[in-house]
């Protein structure tokens, strides 16, 4: 093998000793300058993943998405466009673990013994970034480390999360029957733009839509797409906002779909006018948050929750018209961040299953593939919408019995190629909802009549150790430290129609609480009061 290769590589790495390194939520993700061994050290197992998948491309995507700018991250892109295998994220963090060059060398080649590896056989990996500056120089980590294993590699260069999953999936499907797609950035904003024309089967999207952009990469790239977009076919009139990339201390400053959807209000910059229809991105354009302000009422936000519920009505619909009801099953995946509105809403008024899952879209995309159509989004705007391939398959094949049955197998077939399948993405779920809403006639006023939220609040609390806190029954529970969950459920007993529970973030250092409650008053105060309660188990 490459040992020696390996080792004077890493030398070039180091990785800052000391710092427990685990992959989480979404992969590795810290402040930027911890990651330069560890974008090697991911490098590496990249290498290893793609020679143990018979040479099938990986991704590796480099972002920290909603974090401030100074943080970086890395993570691993499987062949089809989803997230890295479980078993081997924890692979992953024993590889970047590893004290010492030498001993990092010996464990890769543990690995490849262990899982059968053949070194000598070709391994391809891709790369793409967000527009952090840090990028550029953790990609050169990332591609010494494919050098030095001897890994075809191809940097993309900048990119948002889901187009590098896009192109994973493009590449490793080229020329067979499941091709996803022209494997370029370009082949991306086509595919999008044709299924957006064929969705709306001749209807118009009315009124300006503004988008904020976090300042990061989902600016230019979707400029990019509006290139090749005409909106006289479409009535799509998009006003792009914050996306000053130029400034990298802006990303996700006071802007984008975190802020928006923790703060429950909408950017200060630019000011939305009453009645807009807005929507925010988050810094790698992957979540999406709608929301207008009322002239009456406010700020009314429609988050992930609204979304899944949105797409799962239209689609349950367009089976019915389809003439598909009882064939295929639907099914609705959250997490315990889901507002319980929600998930009342699809059991009892769409009847539709729901299945709760622990954070991280990993979890509910695997969830998600249980059904026909899998529609998955976490209230933080992250999700999408799954079809099987045997779907897919019945929308082309079923013989339409009437007009309406062609119309609605159509619909369903466009969305299918609309919708991203490999993850959740800002910028196809927002041509989705747009779709929606122009075959409904309806405005997000309409929308947002559906049902009534919860009032919620959602706080980021900073403890001495958040590895003190470890979940169970989907996050809803902690198991540890003793003696915090009793304290939790005796405060939310206090309270009416009231739910809250407290997790260790994945992305962050920090745990996060959550709180419903009858009103907006008892919902923060009962979330002030859990937050404290973590505080207080939480360690110096
Ligand atoms: C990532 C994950 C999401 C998750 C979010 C917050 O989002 O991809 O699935 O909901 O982190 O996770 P946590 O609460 O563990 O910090 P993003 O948009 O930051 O990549």
């Amino acid at each position: 093998m490459d040992r020696d290769a390996i080792i004077a590589a890493s030398k070039k790495h180091d990785i800052v000793s000391g710092k427990p390194y685990k992959y989480g939520t979404a992969g590795f993700r810290m402040s930027a300058d911890l990651l330069d061994g560890v974008a090697f050290r991911v490098g590496l197992l990249s290498a290893l993943r793609s020679r143990k998948l018979s040479g099938q491309t990986i991704g590796v995507m480099i972002t920290a998405s909603h974090n401030p700018a100074v943080d970086n991250g890395v993570k691993i892109v499987d062949p089809m466009g989803d997230m890295l295998e479980q078993e081997w994220e924890s692979y992953a963090t024993s590889l970047v673990n590893a004290p010492t060059h030498e001993e990092l060398a010996d464990y890769y080649q543990k690995l490849a013994d262990t899982l059968k590896i053949d070194l000598s056989s070709p391994g391809k990996v891709i790369a793409g970034r967000d527009t952090r500056p840090s990028g550029i120089t953790l990609v050169t980590a990332l591609a010494d480390a494919l050098a030095a294993t001897k890994t075809e590699y191809i940097d993309f260069k900048i990119l948002t999360t889901p187009q590098l999953h896009y192109l994973t999936r493009c590449i490793n499907t080229a020329g067979t029957p499941g091709a996803y797609g022209e494997v370029s950035e370009v082949g991306y904003y086509k595919k999008l733009v044709e299924a957006f024309y064929r969705s709306l089967r001749g209807r118009k999207v009315t009124g300006t839509l503004s988008v904020d952009c976090a300042n990061g990469v989902g600016g230019p790239k979707l400029s990019e797409l509006l290139k090749h977009h005409d909106s006289t076919k479409t009535g799509l009139d998009v006003k792009v906002c914050n996306d000053d990339v130029l400034r990298p201390e802006v990303l996700n400053l006071d802007c984008g779909a975190d802020f928006v959807k923790t703060r429950q209000r909408a950017p200060p910059s630019p000011k939305p006018a009453p009645g807009d229809r807005w929507c925010s991105l988050d810094g790698d354009a992957d979540r999406l948050i709608y929301y207008w302000v009322d002239p009456d009422t406010g700020f009314f936000m429609l988050d992930g929750d609204r979304i899944a519920t949105l797409a799962a009505s239209f689609i349950a619909d367009l089976f019915r018209n389809a003439g598909l009801d009882g064939q295929l099953r639907i099914g609705v995946i959250q997490t315990a961040y889901a507002n319980g509105a929600s998930t009342k809403y699809v059991e009892q008024h769409l009847q539709l299953p729901v299945v709760c899952t622990p954070t991280g879209v990993k979890h509910l995309h695997h969830a998600a593939c249980s059904y026909d159509i899998g529609v998955y989004f976490e209230a933080n705007g992250h999700g999408t919408v799954l079809f099987s391939p045997d779907a897919v398959q019945t929308f082309k094949t079923k013989e339409p019995q009437s007009p309406a049955q062609k119309d609605a197998l159509e619909t369903l077939s466009a969305l299918a190629d609309l919708i991203n399948q490999t993850v959740g993405d800002a910028i196809s779920d927002m041509l989705m909802v747009e779709v929606i809403l122009a075959h409904k006639g309806w405005s997000l006023r309409d929308w947002a009549m559906t049902y009534s939220d919860l009032p919620n609040r959602l706080v980021r609390v900073e403890v001495g150790n958040k590895d003190l806190f470890q979940t169970t029954d989907a996050e809803r529970k902690l198991s540890h430290p003793a003696g915090c969950q009793d304290e939790i459920d005796q405060c939310v007993k206090k309270y009416t129609n009231a739910r809250s529970f407290a997790r260790a973030s994945g992305t962050e250092n920090a745990c996060r609480v959550y709180a419903e409650a009858a009103t907006r008053s008892e919902a923060d105060e009962l979330a002030n009061k859990v937050a404290a309660i973590v505080k207080k188990y939480g360690g110096e």
